[in-house]
């Protein structure tokens, strides 16, 4: 079969064929109808994480069942399937709990073991799969990441936001644009704040009230102006660098909450800073859980969700992975083999 393989940093991806898998016993073979390409696969070009190269990249994918391994009962060939991706050792404590993406990243689909960038993807437990039989395979694979990331964030953060709120999203690439539809859904006052003034015309399209450029724009005093002094409740960053987890430091109110998403290597500091609000509290997210992955599918179903893709075959995954790194990609680039 076809695979995108990454040989090590600075090595590239090679569109090279490998065996197809075969399924052992509580495995499945997925025929995969896509698999979106993610800014996080290019920090792990970069080397950022301690990958055994060569190994199949891809960890948002959807497809069909086409054969299972022994005692696999409950999902059979046929089957249009999402793939969640934070595989795990599957009896842990987080892993019981369903939350196998905090498990281990290295046992994740495209980061330690072969991921869906390929014709066939080997998912290692049914529990992995979730049918889709009402959704659109390739349309519907950003769910199981774009959109997975910034539900958690949402769904954590949605204690603390009212609707009288505001909360604010600094970057709104692939996973932003999810996270603005998200916040929108909580009934706060949304701000989007990028440096892209395309990006900013799509988050005004799917559901922000406000939208600040931050090339041109001072997000403190939007922010200021917005809440009637008294700074966001809470401030998602998707990209997590130091500017940006800085510009959601000025930006949050006294008790206001802090969520990172983005793995841009950043820090953000929570000692006293007067600029900031007083009492702040931050937090990362890692991914999603595998019952967040059914609600998003569930909101999709209800026709609840915008899920905007760009296709691309095996000759153009290359190029789209630079198109990613240059802020070229409109919504999400997927490969579709
Ligand atoms: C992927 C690989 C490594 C770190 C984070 C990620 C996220 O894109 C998963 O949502
Ligand atoms: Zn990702």
């Amino acid at each position: 079969m076809q695979a995108v393989r990454f040989h090590g940093p600075g090595e590239g991806l090679r569109v090279e064929t490998v065996a197809r898998p075969d399924p052992g016993p509580g495995e499945l073979l997925v025929e995969v109808a896509a698999c979106g390409l993610c800014h996080s696969d290019l920090h792990i070009m970069d080397g950022d994480l301690p990958l055994t190269p060569p190994q199949t990249l891809g960890h948002e994918t959807t497809g069909t069942v086409v054969e299972t391994g022994a005692g696999v009962d409950h999902v059979g060939p046929g089957t249009d399937v999402a793939v969640f991706g934070g595989w795990g050792c599957g009896h842990c404590r987080v892993c019981t709990r369903g939350e196998d993406q905090l498990c281990n990243l290295m046992s994740w689909q495209g980061i330690g073991t072969d991921g869906g960038l390929a014709e066939y993807l080997l998912v290692p437990d049914p529990r992995y799969v979730l049918p889709i039989p009402e959704l659109d395979p390739v349309a519907a694979v950003p769910l199981t990441d774009a959109a997975l990331t910034p539900y958690r964030a949402v769904r954590r953060a949605r204690e603390h936001i009212h609707p009288a709120d505001t909360v604010v999203i600094v970057g709104v690439g692939g996973l932003g644009q999810y996270g603005v539809q998200f916040a929108a859904m909580t009934g706060a006052t949304v701000i989007a704040a990028d440096v892209d003034d395309r990006k900013l015309e799509l988050a005004a399209e799917l559901g922000a009230d406000v939208t600040v450029n931050t090339t041109t724009q001072r997000l403190p005093s939007v922010v200021r102006s917005e809440s009637d002094g008294g700074g966001a409740a809470v401030a998602i960053d998707f990209v997590g660098k130091d500017e940006t987890l800085q510009a959601c430091g000025n930006v949050l109110g006294t008790g206001g909450h802090l969520y990172i998403v983005g793995i841009g290597g950043g820090s953000f500091e929570l000692s006293f800073n007067p600029l900031f609000g007083s009492e702040l509290t931050a937090t990362n997210v890692f991914w999603g859980s595998i019952n967040e992955l059914r609600d998003v599918l569930d909101l999709a179903r209800d026709g609840r969700l915008d899920t905007g893709i760009e296709r691309v075959g095996f000759d153009e995954v290359a190029d789209a992975y630079d198109r990613l790194e240059h802020g070229d990609i409109e919504r999400r680039a997927v490969l579709v083999p």
